[in-house]
């Protein structure tokens, strides 16, 4: 039986200031969830977000709120591990709130999976992979910092994927920017950029031209999430590849852009889709109309990491990679055993659950009172 849930905002500051398109990101807002139930087994979910309200339409704040307010009430009493049917109580009751349902059902697998003694992955279908190669964000605004923090990934042999973070800049100083770290890294790496919809159609129809001719490998949400058709004349147009990102909140979504060929790739994400089952019918849609996959993040911490590595482990196609760095992005760690990096690659962790465990000392010292 579920018997309590707790919620915890922890505010960590980043490694370095990350500068997306719509915010610069100092520090991070975890949004942590602990379900206890009575045999004794715990589980732990995460429903982070980017920015405040600068990204999505949930707030570190917002979420906390909801799944105290108004989800808790409706679980605390049911079994614990009938997974289905809690969520499909939930998401019958509570309209949007997709990070806040995502936390809850991660806790609920967690939990679950500690029961069976199983990992996550294998309570969604069986993992065909254990290890997840791993790109790095370059968003530091500087491009000599961009570059020498790229030659360090490579070096450090942690990645060879680079995401860089545009759209805030007039077109053409992007450009020049992006290309300027291609140069410098040449064929030893993979360099994709995420404009986070800030471009209107023509801009980017000027700005992907200079970017495929440059040797970049794919462009994220050029344009606004609601703009499907601007997706997909530029996914027509150019071959390049163009991944959904912002524009995907759930399967329904990922159905009709997938109908529309409005996508070469989706990133899918366990929060924006409102869950890991949802996230995994995204990923179900692409594979189907063949669209490649994505393992995305919200810069999530150890749990919320953990959540979708679990996950992505399950997709026997996994073409254009993961970000799953969030933890390397922050200065503070709540997992007892960090998360493992090595050779390019995220290793998936193999205990029951999610793998993980939460250092509570920690987490309280660190959380918001
Ligand atoms: C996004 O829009 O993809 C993921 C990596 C990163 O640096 O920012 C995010 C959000
Ligand atoms: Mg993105």
């Amino acid at each position: 039986m579920i018997s309590h849930i707790e919620t915890y905002l922890v505010d960590v500051p980043t490694i370095r200031p990350h500068k997306l398109s719509v915010a610069t990101m100092n520090t991070q807002t975890l949004v942590l969830v602990r379900i206890r139930c009575a045999d004794g087994i715990e589980g732990w979910g995460e429903g982070t977000t980017i920015g405040g309200l600068a990204y999505g339409e949930e707030s570190p704040e917002s979420i906390k709120a909801n799944i105290d307010t108004h989800i808790a009430p409706l679980l605390v009493g049911m079994e614990a591990g009938a997974v289905a049917k809690a969520m499909a109580k939930v998401r019958k009751a509570i309209q949007g709130n997709r990070f806040a349902k995502c936390a809850i059902e991660t806790a609920l697998l967690d939990a679950q999976g500690r029961r069976l003694g199983v990992p996550v992955s294998e309570l969604l279908g069986g993992r065909v992979r254990d290890r997840l190669p791993v790109a790095w964000t370059l968003a530091s605004g500087d491009t000599a910092k961009d570059i020498a923090e790229a030659e360090k990934m490579l070096e450090l042999r942690r990645h060879r994927i680079f995401k860089l973070k545009i759209g805030a800049r007039g077109v053409n100083d992007d450009v020049a920017h992006v290309l300027a770290i291609k140069r410098a890294l040449g064929d030893a790496a993979s360099v994709r950029v995420d404009v986070n919809q800030a471009w209107s159609e023509l801009q980017a129809v000027r700005g992907i031209a200079a970017l495929q001719d440059g040797g970049v490998d794919l462009v994220e949400q050029p344009v606004r999430a609601e703009n499907r058709e601007a997706m997909r004349r530029l996914a027509r147009r150019f071959d390049v590849a163009i991944m959904a990102d912002e524009a995907l909140h759930g399967p329904v979504d990922a159905w009709n852009i997938a109908r529309i060929e409005g996508a070469d790739v989706f990133a899918v994400k366990i929060a924006q889709s409102g869950g890991l089952v949802p996230a995994q019918q995204v990923a179900a849609v692409a594979q189907q109309a063949g669209i490649g996959l994505y393992g995305g993040t919200m810069l999530e911490g150890g749990i919320g990491t953990a959540a979708t590595a679990q996950l992505c482990a399950t997709f026997a196609d996994l073409s254009w990679d993961t970000e799953l760095f969030g933890p390397l992005l922050l200065t503070e760690e709540v997992l007892c055993e960090p998360l493992v990096y090595r050779d390019f690659m995220l290793e998936v962790p193999a205990g029951p659950g999610l793998g993980v465990s939460i250092d509570t000392d920690k987490l309280h010292r660190l959380a918001r009172k």
